[in-house]
């Protein structure tokens, strides 16, 4: 496409005199136009600077063969204007690189944005004016710029990385990259090329190019997973959800995890028989939609190794039986990361086209590339003439166009360069502390790459110009965010990091792709719709998190961190929030034990292991029932006498399910699940005394349950944790039976209410400071409360077996944990606690639900290895690395 008609529009103001407006931005692509369009019509002056001759961003300059998108493109569309939807038919599922660009210009020329677009203009320097509290913008072409408010909407992949290989200056045939491709198109007829590189650009033009080239020699260093497109018109059964509402399909997308309305999927895989597993496959494979089997197949594809590994090889047999030379198709199959951690891509004709006879795959892992020369190609065992080289090599992907193309100079002097010498540190992914008024649109910190671009450049442009207008008109005149939001978001993406495999994967994500840059994964992975409830809340409490100021109002500051809370524990309390449920205390305990029945049948089915069977035990007053979980391991085993959790009045042997399965496929031990009695039909203290009972009994019986002999371990979670803590005492003082160790999970130990937990986290964590009110009356007499068989703390702690103690930060249980476990140290016994943060009552027991639990669980897990004299073999395949993970692997090593 020529260039745009309309010329550079220089400003009027004379040279060396400065354009002054209110908001300058940087880029006219899908971020830039609709920053113009929404800062206009809130009445800001407004320019936009523009290296291209022509609006457009990365569908300008990237012209390669094939370029299309991989997103549906009904998807991957302005949602702004229902008018412009109306207005703007796709004629593919997935819009070719031409018809995107139209779209772009019809889109400036429909609200006549180029007027405010200065073409080919590079901005060469941005100072922020610590007097004049503005930024001074230097550009290549015409005047300086003096603007209020700087945005950088310049795309996550618009910078190039270089070739990074000796030699490219001697080759005398054709050089092209993807990233830059002639306008007027290139002619390959007839020519023998090669093209390095096989990501998204590699992949989606290599079909394209064998089709034209006398010969194509592809040149691999990592295989990329792809899956085929099947392009064609939109598929009926989206277009019919769009056209049946296109209101609530959108607002769909803006509160998914990517950006596209696809439910949350809930089976997970080993619930899934091996028929059900590869049918589903197949459907998604037979799709051809990248956000689809990225979501849809189980849920735990994206979080868990084994999940994810399952895709793995269903992709690797398709390309087996694509790619018919075995050799090649071997070279061809991605090992070295998880589906999904890495791009993946989507194709036509990828993998077939190396069945051509004129196509040659190079696997670079075997014979790396040692130079370039005048005539082709030379690695470690060949050389390759050739006439024309494509560099499909990416980008310096998310910080590049905004650290490296001009120099940004904030508040004292300090530049972005330094500031983000180890790697990019925002509040939101929009903003940069010490930087004032200043934005970035899909900045790192922000779902960006990982999501559907169009609804996240929507979203971040109408918040960031939402909270413009609202300053204005507040009379604010800077804005920027604290050094403790800042950091509280860096450490929000690093939870939200540990949820997914994108830290097993060596990318462009992480920055792993550009030598010498520090590795970080930039993106936010918390996922669309909760980042922008996130954005939304920043905004509800007031600007949390940012400094205000303006000539004529008070300086505000509002410090603090917007989320504190896990990210997947945020997720279930605000489904739980959703839910509107009655407080558990107002059901009455038949009620309240039905609600938890029924809750716990929603919940993800705990993994299979070797053997779960029921039984009963001899209590003090009749058989108490029991669920004994055995390890898939020869035996036999250590033991754990296990009490669930349930403040003494809900729960059974059965209910804390999912919490015991993993906790014997970590530890390789038995778990007995005690059905203590309850409360109010049983009062103290009947659990205690059925605790200590069942533990004796299972210490006597340890070899017929196929375990080893005594002595036994404890365990316990809540009002369990309170039996298990009891029991050790009552075992120590009644002489036996001998405790090898104890781990209590969030247990309670005293009967006061006082510590500052009990305030802190009172209500808003689901266990609240009157369902424990509850417990504590249903269960036990004032009178009765001091007794160390329900208040442990009240005891005699010393002479205990080693403890590993479990407290939650947002718990209102927590301080009474840590004084239990400070107590029993300070009496000198072995304690070892675990502070768990941003974790809440629950966050251990739902297991397979709160993914961020893992690590906690590893450690249980090692302790109660530790307990029993075991070696410390756990099993933490979730935790850390990746199955096929490679030695060199610098990200897993570092995860470990
Ligand atoms: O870049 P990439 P891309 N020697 O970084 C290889 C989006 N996009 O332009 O993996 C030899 O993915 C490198 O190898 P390795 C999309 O988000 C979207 O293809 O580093 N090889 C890799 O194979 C995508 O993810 C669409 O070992 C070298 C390749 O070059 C992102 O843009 C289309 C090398 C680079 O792959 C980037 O995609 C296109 C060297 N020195 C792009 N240096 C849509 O469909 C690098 N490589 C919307």
């Amino acid at each position: 496409m020529p260039d745009a008609m309309v010329a550079a529009r220089d400003s009027k103001a004379a040279s060396g005199t400065a354009q002054q407006v209110d908001v300058a931005v940087v880029g006219a692509g899908f971020a830039g136009l609709y920053l113009l369009h929404r800062l206009r019509k809130a009445g800001f002056t407004t320019v936009a600077l523009e290296e291209a001759g022509d609006v457009g961003g990365t569908w300008y300059w990237n012209r390669y063969p094939g370029a299309r998108c991989d997103i549906q493109t009904i998807d991957y569309s302005y949602t702004f204007d229902p008018e412009l939807e109306t207005a703007w038919t796709w004629s593919e599922k997935y819009a070719t690189q031409p018809e995107i660009l139209r779209y772009l210009g019809f889109v400036a020329d429909r609200y006549d944005l180029r007027r405010d677009i200065r073409f080919k203009t590079k901005v060469t320097e941005a100072k922020w004016d610590e007097a004049a509290e503005r930024w001074q913008l230097a550009t290549d072409n015409g005047a300086r710029i003096s603007c209020r408010h700087y945005i950088m909407a310049t795309g996550c992949l618009s910078a190039p990385k270089p070739p990074e290989i000796d030699g490219v200056k001697e080759f005398g045939g054709e050089v092209y990259f993807t990233g830059r491709w002639p306008h007027g198109g290139v002619n390959l007829a007839g020519k023998r090329v090669a093209v390095i590189g096989t990501g998204s650009s590699g992949i989606q033009s290599i079909p394209l190019i064998a089709e034209q080239a006398a010969h194509l020699t592809v040149f691999q260093r990592t295989p990329n997973f792809a899956l085929p497109a099947h392009n064609g018109p939109s598929p009926s059964d989206r277009m019919s959800l769009l056209q049946g509402d296109r209101a609530a399909y959108r607002e769909q997308a803006r509160q998914s995890m990517a950006g596209v309305p696809y439910p949350q999927q809930t089976a997970v895989s080993w619930q899934l028989s091996d028929a059900e597993l590869r049918a589903r496959f197949e459907e998604a494979w037979g799709k051809g939609d990248l956000v689809y089997i990225l979501t849809q197949l189980w849920a735990d594809q994206g979080v868990d190794v084994d999940g994810n590994k399952l895709i793995c090889d269903l992709i690797r047999e398709k390309i087996g039986t694509i790619v018919k030379d075995p050799e090649t198709a071997a070279a061809l199959m991605p090992h070295d990361h998880p589906f999904g951690a890495k791009r993946p891509c989507l194709d036509t004709n990828y993998y077939a086209t190396y069945n051509r006879p004129n196509v040659t795959l190079v696997n670079l892992r075997q014979e790396p590339i040692k130079a370039i020369t005048a005539d082709g190609i030379t690695t470690g065992k060949r050389s390759f003439d050739v006439d024309v080289i494509v560099f499909a090599t990416g980008f310096d992907a998310m910080t590049g166009a905004i650290r490296a193309v001009h120099p940004i100079t904030g508040r004292g002097g300090k530049s972005l360069y330094d500031v983000w010498a180890q790697g990019p540190q925002t509040y939101l992914g929009l903003t940069v502390e010490g930087f004032p008024n200043f934005f970035m649109i899909t900045g790192p910190g922000s779902p960006s790459v990982l999501s559907n671009m169009a609804v996240s450049i929507e979203q971040h442009v109408d918040w960031v110009v939402d909270r413009l207008k609202a300053l204005r008109d507040a009379g604010f005149t800077t804005v920027e965010p604290t050094e403790t939001a800042q950091a509280g978001w860096g450490q929000h993406m690093a939870d939200c990091a540990t949820l997914t495999l994108h830290r097993l994967a060596n990318t462009w994500y992480t920055g792993a792709n550009v030598p010498g840059k520090v590795h970080a994964l930039m993106p936010y992975t918390g996922g669309v719709g909760p980042y922008r409830s996130i954005c939304d809340e920043v905004t509800s409490r007031g600007m949390l998190g940012f400094k205000l100021t303006g000539p004529d109002v008070a300086a505000q500051c509002n410090d603090g961190e917007v989320v504190r809370l896990q990210p997947d524990v945020r997720l279930v309390l605000n489904l739980l929030g959703q839910l509107n449920l009655p407080p558990i205390e107002s059901m009455g305990a038949l009620g309240a034990r039905a609600f938890v029945d029924e809750f716990n049948k929603g919940r993800p089915a705990g993994r299979p292991i070797g053997a779960v069977t029921d039984g009963t035990l001899p209590g003090t007053d009749g058989p108490l029932p029991y669920r004994l979980y055995r390890p898939a391991t020869p035996g036999p085993h250590p033991v754990v006498v296990y009490f669930h959790g349930g403040g003494w009045v809900l729960g059974d042997e059965q209910s804390d399910d999912p919490f015991c399965r993993d906790m014997v496929r970590r530890t390789g031990m038995i778990f007995v699940s005690v059905g203590y009695r309850h409360a109010p039909e049983h009062r103290f203290p009947t659990a205690a005394e059925d605790g200590y009972a069942a533990t004796r009994w299972i210490a006597e019986h340890a070899a017929e349950l196929g375990g080893q002999p005594s002595p036994v371990l404890v365990a316990g979670w809540s009002a369990g944790g309170n039996i298990a803590a009891v029991t050790c005492q009552l075992a120590r003082d009644r002489g036996g039976p001998e405790i090898a160790g104890q781990l209590l999970v969030c247990p309670v130990t005293d009967c006061t209410f006082d510590r500052p937990s009990y305030n802190d986290n009172a209500t808003g964590y689901f266990l609240t400071r009157s369902l424990m009110y509850w417990f504590w009356d249903l269960y036990c007499s004032p009178a009765d409360r001091t007794d160390p068989r329900v208040s442990p703390l009240r005891g005699k702690v010393s002479g205990l077996p080693p403890a590993f103690v479990v407290t939650c930060e947002f718990d209102p249980l927590r301080d009474e944990g840590i004084a239990y476990a400070d107590a029993m140290a300070a009496a000198g016994v072995p304690v070892e606690q675990l502070k768990a943060r941003g974790h809440f009552h629950s966050s251990f027991t739902m297991a397979d639900v709160i993914i961020t639990g893992v690590s906690g669980r590893v450690q249980m897990a090692e302790a109660l290895r530790r307990f029993a004299g075991l070696p410390p073999e756990v099993r933490r395949g979730d935790e850390n690395s990746h199955g096929h993970a490679s030695p060199g692997h610098k990200i897993a090593a570092a995860a470990s």
